[in-house]
């Protein structure tokens, strides 16, 4: 790369009084490459180039990547630490703000016991910083209550890799090899609005004859080029999967040699699926019989296929068994571990997979090692310089926290790097937990609908002014590099982590000066584990356009293609575990007639908090709206434009009618980009995944009413402004996590 940098290539972008620093982009989980324009003389941030030699986006970024550097200099900014005094937030110093952190955590600790306290972390931080988190929250604070948002993200994929393949590695081979991809599989995901410059690699192979299959409930857009749209109701994943199963086993399209070889309880399997005929499976999915041939031929012929999914089919209460399915069907194609073939799960944040194997999953520790396995234990105790017999227990999801709140078990938080106030779902149960916190921090750049909850808020700085490493969606270990200076009193959030164990007394236990002092650490915690860092190094990353892991030595090449001889289970056998069909914990019926899913739109990022603020993107998607097909539409009267009520049995939303038939007559579509009250988590259900406790965004059960033209959009029950500490809507809570709502079973 140092030598592609001088090139004529890049030195012909570089303006007079200005330099490029190559990064990545801080959005999605695809780290497209990008260089950033600074000012020579002030270190100001002008502008963006796209990276061209970088092979995940050659030279593309979306509409987020393209506006994200808007965001490193915004007025919005958070510049100094927040003390919130009589409901109003004053600006303090770091040492007022750290001495309200040390008086309070330590008084909540020795009324309540350590675990009073707990950490809420996300992964849009750097491999150095997430590692951090799970040390933080361990070793600093000495509590086992610690998860993150995470766990409403990539938690299904992982419990299903993990059943099946034995390694959770999202994505098992590189971006590169699409184009050689003879079929992709895509179910519940939407890549051309969330990973839009992987579609270049799908039409690079597509011009080469390539077939595409789309299971989704919607008409993404990826559906109208599709050989196959399979419009499946939401929450159905495990009866199709299931169906497409049965199919290849009875057309003969088994790779008998390498499921002999390479997979554990094919037989079990094969029985399990056997019921799962085209017409049954039709009937409860929705989807034509003929569309389920077609498909099944396609993918039961093609002799290198890939399949991908994402959140579509893993945020639902049985997320882990739909990625067990759908990963169990390229096994038995014999598709996992050769040459443009595999399965991949479409990682969503920055570093939604390097974020989620180092330990700030409320059971993990780096490396992928568990919290259960005392040798596990034992060695990251060594690394981290503490007794194994300090080291917390497993605590719980990241949605179970605001339970152990209502309970009173956790009575302090410090949340970084996520917003849950708009992105949990069942919000008037989340908005009522912060509420009930003794003591709650936050770190943030921007004030999140989160942030205003905190007693105190601490200017964290943006992923442009500190530098580390990130792993994109296929496993690739990048660098991000420092674009400026920190703005204002703003800190990095391993800096912070840092000053507040200091102030715990545990201050010995982060000695850190740099980053690269976190990630030397950060190498040796995770050697052995599954997910091993240790051969890694910066400069292998930038000559090697980023190495993919595992790599346990400087010498080793790194792993592009996972499970090339054997998987990661302890045989080195592939597993097909058996699902019995469930269905969704909450779906329509006469009261509630309608399906709603959620999702997003192309220029907005999660809850918003950046994206929001990008002129260019919050003009072109300004608000909510509700996508419904104009049959499902004309049977409430309803016209594009006009008001809608949308009541769950949670809470409320009024957003604009949008008619497309681009979805599913029986189903409604609404983004969720907003908070207080346009969140449309306000009515989505926190029935969770049994395994991976991950809560079920994509399906629940609404109705709809037309409301009057001049309707206000904003006319939610919000009757306590947020942040008050008066409990509101606290009858409306659902307090406990999974409810199967309804009796009756819609399947046969
Ligand atoms: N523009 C943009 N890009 C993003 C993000 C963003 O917020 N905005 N976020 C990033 C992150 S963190 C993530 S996790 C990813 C998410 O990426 P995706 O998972 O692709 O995005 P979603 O819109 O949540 O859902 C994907 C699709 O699932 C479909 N779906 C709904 N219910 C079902 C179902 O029951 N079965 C099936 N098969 N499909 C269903 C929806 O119609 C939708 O098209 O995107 C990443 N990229
Ligand atoms: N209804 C519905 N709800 C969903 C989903 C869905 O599909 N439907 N998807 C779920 C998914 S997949 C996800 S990933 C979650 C995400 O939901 P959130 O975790 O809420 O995601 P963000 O909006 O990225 O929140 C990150 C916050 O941290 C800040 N931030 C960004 N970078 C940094 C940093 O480096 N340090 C610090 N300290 N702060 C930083 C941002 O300003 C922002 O306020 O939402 C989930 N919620
Ligand atoms: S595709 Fe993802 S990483 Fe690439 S520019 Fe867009 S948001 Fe950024
Ligand atoms: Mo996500």
């Amino acid at each position: 790369m140092s030598d592609f940098l001088t090139s004529p290539e890049v030195q012909n972008l570089i303006k007079p009084g200005e330099k490029l620093i190559t990064t990545h982009c801080c959005y999605c989980g695809m780290q497209c490459g990008m260089h950033i324009r600074v000012d020579e003389k002030t270190g100001a941030v002008k502008g963006v180039e796209p990276r061209y030699d970088f092979p995940v986006n050659k030279g593309k970024l979306c509409p987020k990547g393209v506006t994200a550097y808007q965001t490193i200099e915004h007025p919005d900014r958070i510049m100094t630490p927040l003390i919130k005094r009589n409901g109003k937030f004053e600006k303090a110093t770091w040492e007022e703000a750290l001495d309200v952190i040390e008086a309070n955590f330590k008084r909540i600790q020795r009324e309540h016991g350590k675990d009073a306290v707990s950490v809420f972390g996300g992964v849009s931080m750097t491999n150095e910083k997430c590692y951090l988190v799970g040390k933080y929250a361990r070793v600093a604070l000495g509590t086992r209550f610690i998860d993150y948002n995470g766990r409403f993200c990539m938690s299904s994929a992982a419990g299903g890799f993990l059943k099946t393949l034995g390694i959770d590695r999202g994505a098992t081979l590189p971006w590169t090899e699409f184009e050689h991809v003879d079929t992709f599989f895509v179910a519940g995901s939407n890549i051309a609005e969330c990973h839009p410059t992987t579609t270049q690699h799908i039409w690079k192979a597509k011009d080469k004859g390539a077939k595409i299959i789309v299971a989704d409930p919607r008409e993404i857009p990826m559906a109208r080029v599709a050989d196959v749209h399979l419009d499946l109701k939401p929450g159905t994943d495990a009866a199709l999967a299931m169906g497409l199963l049965n199919f290849l086993v009875e057309h003969d399209y088994v790779d008998q040699a390498y499921v002999d070889e390479r997979c554990d309880n094919y037989e079990e399997l094969k029985a399990s699926v056997r019921d799962w005929t085209l017409e049954r499976t039709s009937e409860v999915t929705g989807v034509a019989i003929e569309k389920l041939e077609k498909a099944g031929h396609i993918y039961g012929k093609s002799p290198r296929s890939v399949m991908l999914f994402a959140r579509g089919v893993e945020q639902q209460s049985k997320g882990v068994d739909n990625v067990s399915l759908y990963t169990s069907m390229a096994l038995l194609r014999g598709m996992i571990g050769k040459f443009a073939s595999g399965v991949a799960t479409m990682t969503g944040q920055g570093n939604g997979q390097g974020g989620r194997e180092h330990g700030q999953k409320a059971d993990l520790l780096p490396g992928y090692r568990k919290l259960t396995d005392p040798k596990a234990i034992e060695y990251v105790s060594g690394v981290w310089g503490i007794d194994p017999s300090e080291m917390p227990k497993p605590g719980v999801s990241a949605f179970e926290m605001f339970d152990e709140i209502q309970a009173g078990t956790i009575r302090a938080m410090h949340l970084m790097c996520s917003n849950p106030a708009v992105s949990a779902p069942n919000l008037p149960y989340v908005w009522d937990s912060f509420n009930k916190l003794d003591f709650f921090v936050v770190s943030d750049f921007f004030m999140s609908e989160s942030c205003e909850f905190a007693d105190v808020v601490l200017p964290a700085c943006s992923w442009a002014e500190d530098e580390g490493t990130t792993t994109n969606l296929e496993g690739r270990v990048i660098r991000i590099r420092k674009v400026r200076e920190p703005l204002g009193d703003s800190l990095p959030d391993w800096e912070i982590m840092k000053r507040i164990a200091e102030r715990m007394g545990r201050g010995q236990y982060f000695p850190y000066e740099t980053a690269r002092d976190i990630w030397e650490e950060f190498r040796i915690a995770t050697k052995g584990g599954a997910a091993d860092y240790s051969g890694i190094t910066w400069e292998r990353i930038d000559d090697e356009y980023g190495v993919f892991w595992p790599c346990p030595s400087e010498d080793h090449p790194g792993t592009p293609t996972m499970f090339k001889e054997r998987f990661g289970t302890a045989n080195g056998k592939a597993n097909l575990p058996v699902v019995t069909y469930r269905p969704a914990g909450e779906y329509a019926n006469e009261e509630y007639p309608v399906t709603l899913t959620t999702g997003r739109v192309v220029f907005h990022y999660l809850s918003g908090n950046q994206t929001r603020r990008v002129d260019f993107l919050s003009t072109m998607s300004k608000l909510p709206f509700v996508e419904i097909h104009p049959e499902l539409a004309s049977s409430y009267g309803l016209q594009t434009g006009d008001k809608v009520e949308l009541r769950t049995r949670r809470g409320s939303i009024v957003v604009e009618a949008r008619l497309t038939k681009a979805i599913r007559k029986d189903t409604v579509f609404v983004p969720y980009h907003w908070g207080k009250e346009l969140a449309i988590n306000q009515l989505t259900n926190p029935c969770l995944d049994p395994m991976s406790r991950m809560p079920e965004f994509k399906v629940c059960a609404v109705q709809m009413k037309k409301l009057p033209a001049n309707t206000p959009l904003h006319i939610n029950p919000l009757t306590v402004p947020l942040g008050s500490s008066v409990p509101f809507m606290a009858d409306h809570a659902i307090a406990t996590s999974c409810h199967v709502m309804d009796e009756e079973v819609h399947t046969k």
